[in-house]
């Protein structure tokens, strides 16, 4: 038997469900990239907000597009949206059904079309989950024209990037006169929802459409948002699990995460959930603070585990902070380097450090270095190189980030002779022509990468410096033995 509606009502009892009728959802939110981070955020909170509104709140489902995976919309479909979540604590694992999503499409086969759903009044708001390389951004945090997927979708009829859908959708909007939708980024992105504005003005811009863009700059908000909730890739085990603690049922897709739950939402003026029901969700007039920290702490020190980590056989992030030498050196990085910036006191800097390790080390998490590593070039500017910047202009030393960058490119040159971790990257072509043209030079190698602008931004203060420690630092990762590189760095 699957997972259904028709089963829900011989779910075991410590099973979670969702204290409504999921078979009675009108929907009011679409959202852009149904993966597993929306199923296990913002997904979650919606149940709580219609559970706590009671009838009211049935007006809150999810209209879920997948933008690449027509298999997880199809699998949806079949158990009638319905999905569970597993809930990874260290000492043991629980399980809620999650029945917030209305509907499940694929977006290559939508008959309606995203920029329609967008624009049926029902629709209050729409929020995107479509990862940082979705954004096709410059250096500068503008759309880059140049990108060949923006380049296409600029002349489609039916475009496929999150920023030619919603510009699409709003022109539809504005054309009938009605009221447009809250777009809620919830990517890690510096400034998400004003970077998403952005791209949509400059989208409609380059279309010519410049009664469109100031009609958007002055109706339509894009509050700023900060999302936090480890979710890793679903595992066979992960299905395993779920039938266990289902009492027998089948779910093709679960989704597993940490209990840390954190959705911090900038000005939001219009009808919504009451997101708020779920405890970590806060509203506040400015999510900077918590942007920062969360990017360059979380987001960063997961980098330096997962490409240090996979030179050294860890290929978990658990893993990775099992060996001692990279768990302290990873402290040192997240505590020294990546709180640059982050205005919290020393205090709550501590506290955050603290949690961080502790979120990390969960063994019942099982966070593949290769998904942390996908798109590194594309990451590369907020989590790391702003900190980096700051802390070199300060005086101060930039070890763990120069280790970084040294893995990174070790990682980038593996792949290129078809070793080490898989890599995924947008700008995997230029990454693998520099390995390539500088195989065996580490100088080389870290002068050519650190010149590409685009991913690491203007020339480092003492750049030659920096490249001279960057090429070092590969040096060593070359040789044989990285975990006893690793146990000197951290002595
Ligand atoms: C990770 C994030 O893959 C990555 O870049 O750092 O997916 C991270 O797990 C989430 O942002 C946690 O909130």
């Amino acid at each position: 038997m699957f997972l259904n509606h028709a089963a829900l009502s011989c779910l075991p009892d410590p099973v979670r469900r969702p204290a409504f009728d999921p078979a009675m959802l009108s929907t009011g939110i679409v959202h852009l990239g149904c993966g597993n981070f929306h199923r296990a955020h913002q997904a979650v909170a919606t149940q709580a907000a219609i559970n706590a509104e009671g009838e009211t709140g049935l007006k809150w489902g999810i209209t879920a597009a997948t933008m690449r995976r027509p298999g997880l919309a199809r699998h949806l479909r079949a158990q009638d949206n319905l999905y569970t979540l597993l809930t990874r604590k260290p000492q043991g694992s629980s399980a809620s059904v999650i029945g917030s999503i209305h509907e499940s499409i694929f977006a290559g086969d939508d008959a309606l079309g995203l920029p329609e759903r967008m624009a049926m009044p029902q629709t209050r708001i729409v929020t995107l989950t479509v990862t940082a390389s979705g954004y096709h951004l410059t250096p500068a945090g503008r759309l880059n024209p140049q990108a060949d997927a923006i380049r296409a979708d600029l002349a489609a009829t039916r475009p496929r990037t999150a920023v030619g859908i919603l510009t699409a959708g709003l022109a539809r909007v504005r054309e009938r006169g009605g009221a447009p939708p809250v777009i809620l980024s919830c990517d890690n992105v510096t400034e998400n929802g004003a970077t998403l504005r952005q791209t949509v003005l400059d989208f409609a811009a380059l279309q010519g459409q410049d009664a469109l863009a100031e009609w958007i700059e002055r109706n339509v908000q894009f509050p700023n948002t900060m999302v936090d909730r480890i979710a890793p890739t679903t595992t066979a085990q992960d299905r395993a699990d779920a039938k266990h603690l289902l009492g027998g049922l089948e779910d093709k897709v679960p989704v597993s995460a940490e209990p840390w739950f954190q959705w911090i939402i900038g000005p939001f003026d219009g009808p919504r959930p009451m997101w708020e029901a779920h405890a970590g969700t806060r509203f506040v007039s400015d999510v900077s603070v918590f942007e920062r920290a969360k990017l360059q702490m979380l987001n960063g020190s997961h980098m330096l585990l997962g490409y240090v980590g996979a030179l050294a056989g860890l290929d978990t992030v658990a893993a990775a902070m099992n060996d001692p030498a990279l768990a302290r050196l990873t402290t040192r990085f997240i505590r020294d380097e990546q709180s640059a910036g982050v205005a919290l006191s020393p205090d709550e800097l501590d506290t955050y450090t603290q949690s961080l390790m502790e979120r990390f080390r969960n063994p019942s998490i099982v966070h593949e270095a290769a998904r942390i590593g996908r798109n590194g070039s594309v990451k590369m500017t907020d989590r790391v190189m702003a900190p980096m910047r700051a802390n070199l202009l300060a005086g101060r030393p930039a070890p763990g980030a120069t280790l970084l960058i040294a893995a990174w490119i070790r990682c980038c040159a593996l792949h290129e002779q078809g070793a080490g971790m898989t890599l995924t990257d947008p700008r995997l072509e230029t990454l693998q022509r520099a390995c390539a043209a500088t195989r065996g030079d580490h100088h080389a190698q870290a002068s050519a990468f650190l010149a590409m602008q685009d991913v690491f931004g203007p020339k480092l203060p003492d750049h030659d410096r920096q490249v001279h420690a960057v090429a070092s630092m590969l040096h060593q990762l070359s040789q044989d033995n990285v975990p006893a590189f690793l146990r000197r760095l951290a002595a």
